[in-house]
């Protein structure tokens, strides 16, 4: 690293002159970025001042990771890049465990980190914090990018955040060696560099064949069914999603963060009669939602015996066939694919009888649930306390709902219920712990409304340093920690002299924890307490953690995904 400032070419005296750091600001600020989410130090620290100088935000950050994680769901919940800066090597490190979350998620993300000297890093020679990050962030990205004239500061910016927001959303990883921060040049030329990009994630409008050959496919169905995925509810267009499903009279069902596109409420909503509808339906129509493992790759039991056509809106066109054949591939944004279709589909109506039908088994099953949510249990268990969260919740349907753990993930999904579109963030495709307090940040940053995270005790602890980032901002989020004392169950038996591999100290106290760094704090052991310390928490906007005990021996292994649990067919051997 160089701390020697430079000049890009020779500037006649008295010109007025610019830098690096400032053609990155201004660049930031003419793609429409206010939030900076990061974490300061060599080379990078001026970057976070200069930002707050021009009366915008920077959003300081524990450890990269939980920046990159907030950085990534503000791009999720507003369609522009979401930016998190970070120092050399280890702060790059952990911020690109991010980068590639929101890579894998479609999430528009741009980590910008500073670099040590080319010329050093290049033969290996030892600078401070020397890495190669330029090639190392390659493989975790849609692109990576590295600037080495400040005139190029303007075009790399505006490379990156099209490169973010356009096509199949996702990460972009930029690089700016330390010197060229305080490299000068005149600021007439610096300035002349920079442009509004216009248009930086364009629609992408589907064939007509490819609508007419999708719009057959459904006219001809006798149990259609639409899936909802993250992308649906990433592309905004709201009011689209309902009609398209109104008109058709389809059952939908959503993955997990499309949950709320269309309301739980909705009498076509079928979340409840799930493996009912993929097993039974003839047609799938997939809104934004991969063929990967949360949907069994389209095959197998979930599937069902019935056979099964698909029609596939993605923007991503290698997407397509990517582990069942789709029948009628519909590449092009959602919007303009979903309002394609209504046009093409005008008058059809799905036959009413598989509607009702699904209708009953849903209805049914959410009689049956609320029945375990309202039966008292000696120590509170994921049911009774989940129960509470969701009266609760049902008064403050703007609230954004966080989510991590395994049955504090499954069960939260299962049984509460949301009713606008992008209030649930979760751990998403690869089911990350540790994406908590950052998009928990993120999410009332960006949203201005209050934040409820839902957290097993274990996923908690990957970010829990970072609820200081919460109340140092006087953030409106209350972190309920589902406390059951270990991963999945918080009773299991630990061999001799050793302390089970899945527990926690069980005198743990996360409401101390909470009151240590700054914030409310508050144990509770019964639902009722439970509700009335969430609903004063929203009321109140104070950043609070409720420690909600629940019985230890209440989860099970691995939450729903236990199919995918790996156990020894020999058994355990002692030495
Ligand atoms: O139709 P059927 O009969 O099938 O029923 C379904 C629905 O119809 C019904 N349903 C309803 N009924 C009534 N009312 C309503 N409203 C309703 N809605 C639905 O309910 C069932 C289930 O519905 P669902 O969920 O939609 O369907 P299903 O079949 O489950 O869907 C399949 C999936 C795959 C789509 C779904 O299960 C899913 O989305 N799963 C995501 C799972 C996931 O990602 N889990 C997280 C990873 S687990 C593990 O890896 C953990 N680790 C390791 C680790 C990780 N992950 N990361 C890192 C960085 N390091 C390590 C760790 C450490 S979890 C973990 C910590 C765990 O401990 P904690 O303390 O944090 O948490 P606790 O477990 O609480 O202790
Ligand atoms: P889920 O986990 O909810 O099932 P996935 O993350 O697997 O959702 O899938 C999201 C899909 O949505 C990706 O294949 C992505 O290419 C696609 N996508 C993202 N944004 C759009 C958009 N605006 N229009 C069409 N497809 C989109
Ligand atoms: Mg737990």
């Amino acid at each position: 690293m160089s701390s020697v400032a430079t000049q890009a070419a020779p500037v006649a005296e008295g010109v007025e002159l610019t830098d690096g750091f400032n053609l990155l600001m201004d660049a930031l600020e003419m793609n429409g970025i206010k939030n900076i989410y990061g974490l300061l130090g060599i080379p990078v620290t001026e970057v976070g001042r200069m930002w707050q100088a021009r009366g915008n935000n920077f959003y300081s950050f524990r450890n990269e990771q939980n920046a990159g994680y907030a950085a990534s769901v503000a791009g999720y919940l507003t369609k522009k890049p979401g930016i998190c800066v970070t120092v050399s090597a280890p702060g790059f490190l952990n911020g690109l465990t991010a980068l590639a979350n929101a890579t894998t998620n479609c999430f528009p993300m741009i980590l910008i980190s500073g670099s040590s000297e080319r010329e050093i890093v290049d033969l290996m020679q030892g600078d401070y914090e020397e890495m190669d990050q330029l090639n190392i962030a390659r493989p975790f990205c849609k692109a990576s990018f590295r600037v080495n004239r400040p005139e190029d500061i303007g075009v790399a910016v505006i490379r990156a955040v099209r490169t973010a927001v356009s096509g199949r959303p996702g990460g972009v990883y930029l690089d700016i060696p330390a010197r060229l921060f305080s490299t000068t040049m005149a600021a007439l030329e610096g300035e002349k560099s920079l442009w509004v990009p216009v248009d930086p994630a364009p629609a992408q409008i589907p064939a007509p064949s490819a609508v007419k050959r999708a719009a057959d496919l459904i006219k001809g169905a006798k149990k259609p069914l639409i899936l909802f995925g993250k992308g649906a509810a990433y592309a905004q267009c709201d009011a689209d999603i309902l009609s398209f499903v109104e008109e058709t009279g389809i059952p939908f069902t959503p993955m997990s963060m499309a949950k709320g596109l269309v309301s739980d409420l909705h009498p076509q909503c079928a979340a409840a009669a799930r493996s009912l509808v993929l097993q039974e339906s003839d047609v799938v129509i997939l809104v934004g939602a991969r063929l990967n493992w949360l949907l069994a790759h389209g095959k197998g039991k979930t599937w069902g015996s019935e056979p099964k056509k698909f029609v596939q809106i993605d923007i991503q066109a290698n997407e397509i066939d990517s582990n069942v054949p789709i029948a009628a591939p519909l590449v092009g944004d959602v919007q303009s694919c979903i309002n394609a279709l209504r046009a093409e589909l005008k008058g059809f109506k799905a036959p009413a009888e598989w509607l009702s039908g699904v209708a009953d088994k849903h209805s049914g099953t959410r009689a049956k649930l609320a029945a375990k949510l309202s039966t008292a249990t000696p120590v509170m268990n994921y049911h009774n306390s989940l129960g509470a969260i969701r009266d609760v919740l049902k008064n403050h349907p703007d609230t954004i709902l966080v989510n991590e753990g395994a049955n504090a993930l499954d069960n939260a999904r299962m049984v509460i219920d949301q009713y606008l579109p992008r209030k649930r963030v979760d751990t998403g495709t690869w089911g990350v712990m540790g994406i908590g307090m950052g998009s928990a940040a993120a999410a009332a940053v960006e949203s201005g409304k209050p934040v409820v995270a839902i957290c097993g005790d274990s996923a908690f602890g990957f970010s829990g340093m970072e609820y200081e980032t919460l109340t140092r901002y006087n953030l409106p989020v209350t972190v309920i920690i589902m406390n059951n004392g270990g991963i999945y169950r918080g009773d299991e038996a630990s061999p001799d002299h050793q302390i089970s591999c899945m527990l926690f100290n069980p005198k743990t106290r996360y409401d101390q924890f909470s009151i240590a760094l700054g914030g409310e704090g508050v144990r509770v052991t019964t639902p009722e307490e439970l509700s009335k310390a969430l609903e004063a928490s929203i009321k109140s906007g104070k950043t609070t953690i409720i420690d909600a005990i629940i019985d230890p021996g209440a989860g099970v292994e691995s939450g729903r995904i236990g199919n995918l649990n790996i156990v020894s067919t020999i058994g355990k051997k002692k030495k």
